[in-house]
């Protein structure tokens, strides 16, 4: 592991209930274990009411922060799925409801894996897939990081909120 530290743009997500309460202070509980775990939390966004896209039914609460850390990418999403299970989170139908989804959307260092533009199926990809394309990612993130390019283009997230769909 390196020494160095990173930074990071996570996007949280959720829509169902836990015992910390309704989506929204599930988001607020995952921002407090996240920084016990030794994260160091640099921007919060707002935490936003969004329509659920796809078949997960009822509307999410959606947020994203910006962090510094000296995990790698693979050791960050180590920590961030230990952390959606200790929220309730099971394997299962892909985009099916969650009480909690933390995804890796950038890091300072540019593309993961290093020098490939695409990873295997299932495998970590920096920055996120659905990064460039979704609102309920873009609205949180261009609170907190509008001026952060997407790596291989010259297009930052202001630009990429402004063109992205209602
Ligand atoms: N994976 C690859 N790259 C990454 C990355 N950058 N960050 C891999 C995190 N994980 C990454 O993820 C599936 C696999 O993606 C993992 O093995 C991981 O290694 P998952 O979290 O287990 O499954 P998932 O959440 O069902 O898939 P995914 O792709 O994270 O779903 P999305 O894209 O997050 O979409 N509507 C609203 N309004 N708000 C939402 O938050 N979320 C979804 C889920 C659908 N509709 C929504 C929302
Ligand atoms: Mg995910």
């Amino acid at each position: 592991m390196s020494s160095r530290p990173f930074r990071y743009a996570i996007a949280l997500g959720g829509n169902r209930r836990t015992r910390w309460g309704g989506p929204p202070a599930t988001l607020h509980a995952a921002i407090q274990i996240l920084t016990a775990a030794g994260l160091k939390i640099d921007r919060v966004s707002p935490i936003v009411a969004t329509p659920a896209m796809g078949p997960a039914g009822r509307g999410f609460a959606n947020a994203a922060l910006c962090i510094t850390t000296t995990l790698a990418p693979v050791d960050l999403l180590t920590l961030l799925k230990r952390t959606e299970r200790a929220f309730g989170r099971r394997a299962g139908r892909r985009w099916g409801p969650r009480p909690l989804d933390l995804d890796i959307l950038l890091w300072s260092e540019g593309v993961w894996p290093p020098g490939h533009a695409r990873s295997a199926p299932g495998r970590l990809q920096i920055p996120h897939v659905g990064l460039a394309s979704r609102r309920f990612v873009l609205d949180p993130l261009v609170r907190i990081a509008p001026d952060w390019p997407l790596p291989g283009t010259r297009r930052t997230i202001r630009q990429l909120h402004a063109r992205a769909k209602g």
